[in-house]
């Protein structure tokens, strides 16, 4: 078994708060001051996880993404860079608020008895951490946690979220046929680049862009990622200031643009131009231009995926792709705080099936693998798109008979490369909707097009506890407090075409309204009036 004196010994450099700590959607997350023990014992889990994995390795990554600079975070990422395995979160949890050593050692022994661990197996774990100041402390925690369980750790350094799943991802399949590219920021960048010019080369260039990178570490990857591009795209750089911890996602990134429904610090809107937004840990992104009355326009994770899925429709049906005979399945998955005319459009004219799923990628990224080709994204801008392995075989293996037929599958083969697999990715996302709109000879205002939002407002509001609300039916409804989704009900019926829900996040320590209606002042008014209610 373990060695009981070594983690004692290196557990008291790491004494625990007098927190309840809960692993949640995001991992854990919180203020940074109340985390050293929580990144300890995280590594103790990721050592367990890799050793019952038999020593395959697991990433760790430390970022509270679009959150305060104040806040840190944490999350365990499985092999293939898959969010953690949901039995598993109950362990972290336990490890995370044992009050003593002792205890402590117990939920290790919990865990070794009950998941049938080897210790005797090897165990690897990559981590990287966003540029947060606290992540270096952090993460020394997190290296004493491996030590103790004495696991190989690769510290990865500064990294977007998802370089480290992408890096988990190509270690774990490195010399296999499922390889998915070389373990380095190099390699990562790369493969997008090299995709992406198969995508767009030789084609009409989309007008000016700008990004702005929330003054976080997605200011040094897309700078990467342009550089291995070149010409083919060319941006300019906004909110990069990652030395002062105090800018980070202030006033700035997808979070505030999204939620504020604005343009960001830094920026001045000139009609004709593109823009776009990352969050802190360049895992979301959005998009957003000024129309010709120089007003505000947002093309956010919903706009993404309707583009997506919209595009590849076309591609599957050009390209007559067929698994076992049977036409591609495209589907969309979405979370209730889906805009409702996107829900609409994509029922009804692209005509690609859609389900719901809770909030939170690790549930739509598992309804979207039902799919050949499943489209996800939060309306925030988390998402990509999946595509099964017979899929990939079967764009690869389809014999084009004639050039529309070929060209189609091209870009099909191209699209599964420069989309990230394993998770969510800003930059690539970005890639994609650039790829899309420049095959179609489309702008950004004829992409917003296609549809039109209904006015929408998300509010939070703080409670004494946020567990008495208990959401069901993909978090569109309350079963608790008792009646009160009732009470939402009789709310929502006075507004022409409202919509509304009350949910506690999983990542703060509040409750999340969001509602809907025909108008601005309604959408407003509802948002205001269960606000009232919630309180
Ligand atoms: P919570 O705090 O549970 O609402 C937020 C986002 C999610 C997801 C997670 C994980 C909203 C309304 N919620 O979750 O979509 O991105 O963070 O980061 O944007
Ligand atoms: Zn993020």
């Amino acid at each position: 078994s373990f060695d009981a004196n070594k983690i004692k010994q290196l557990s008291a450099k790491h004494p625990k708060s007098p927190v309840t700590y809960t692993y949640g959607t995001a991992g854990f997350r919180t203020k940074a001051d109340v985390l050293d023990s929580v990144l300890f014992r995280v590594g103790l889990l990721a050592v367990l996880r890799s050793q019952s994995h038999n020593g395959r390795t697991i990433g760790v990554m430390v970022t509270a993404s679009h959150n305060a600079a104040e806040d840190n975070g944490v999350k365990l990422v499985e092999p293939l860079g898959e969010m953690l395995k949901q039995s598993w979160e109950a362990y972290a949890t336990s490890l995370a608020n044992a009050e003593t050593e002792d205890a402590l050692l117990k939920a290790l022994e919990n865990i070794v008895q009950k998941e049938g661990i080897n210790m005797s197996a090897p165990a690897n774990v990559v981590i990287a951490r966003d540029t947060r100041p606290s992540g270096e402390n952090l993460v020394a925690a997190l290296k004493d946690g491996v030590a103790a369980l004495g696991g190989n750790l690769t510290d990865f350094g500064i990294q977007t979220t998802p370089q480290l799943h992408y890096v988990t991802r190509c270690i774990n399949t490195k010399g296999t046929p499922e390889a998915y590219g070389e373990p380095t920021n190099e390699g990562y960048y790369a493969k997008l680049a090299e995709a992406f010019k198969r995508l767009v080369g030789g084609k009409q260039k989309l007008a000016q862009f700008h990004v702005d990178a929330a003054n976080g570490v997605g200011a040094i990857a897309i700078r990467g990622l342009l550089n291995a591009i070149g010409g083919d795209l060319t941006a300019t750089i906004v909110n990069d200031n990652i030395n002062d911890a105090a800018k980070l996602n202030h006033d700035a990134g997808a979070d505030f643009v999204k939620v504020q429904q604005r343009e960001p610090v830094g920026l001045k809107l000139i009609p004709g131009e593109n823009y776009a937004s990352l969050d802190g840990d360049a895992d979301r992104i959005v998009f957003y231009y000024a129309d010709e009355a120089g007003k505000f326009r947002l093309l956010d994770g919903d706009k993404i995926a309707t583009l997506a899925a919209g595009f590849i429709m076309d591609q599957v049906k050009a390209g007559q792709v067929t698994i076992n005979g049977a036409p591609v399945k495209v589907g969309l998955v979405q979370t209730a705080y889906a805009n409702g005319s996107s829900t609409a459009y994509v029922k009804e004219v692209l005509k690609v099936p859609v389900e719901f799923t809770e909030t939170g990628v690790k549930h739509l990224h598992h309804k979207a693998e039902e799919f050949d080709v499943g489209v996800y994204f939060e309306a925030n801008g988390h998402g990509t798109v999946l595509f099964s392995k017979a899929a990939i075989q079967a764009f690869h293996t389809t014999h084009g008979q004639k050039e529309e037929q070929q060209r189609a599958l091209r870009i099909l083969r191209a699209l599964s490369d420069v989309i990230n697999q394993a998770v969510g990715d800003a930059l690539s996302d970005l890639l994609l909707v650039v790829a899309v709109l420049v095959n179609q000879g489309r702008t950004f205002a004829e992409w917003d097009s296609a549809y039109t939002d209904l006015p929408s407002r998300l509010e939070k509001v703080k409670v004494k506890r946020r567990a008495d609300f208990v959401p069901t039916d993909a978090d569109r409804r309350l079963v608790k407090p008792e009646g009160f989704q009732q009470k939402i009900e009789a709310v929502v019926a006075k507004f022409n075409k409202g919509r509304a829900f009350v949910r506690p996040s999983g990542t703060e320590d509040v409750v999340r309204v969001y509602a809907e209606a025909d108008s601005r002042e309604n959408a407003d008014l509802l948002a205001k009036t269960l606000c009232d209610l919630v309180a």
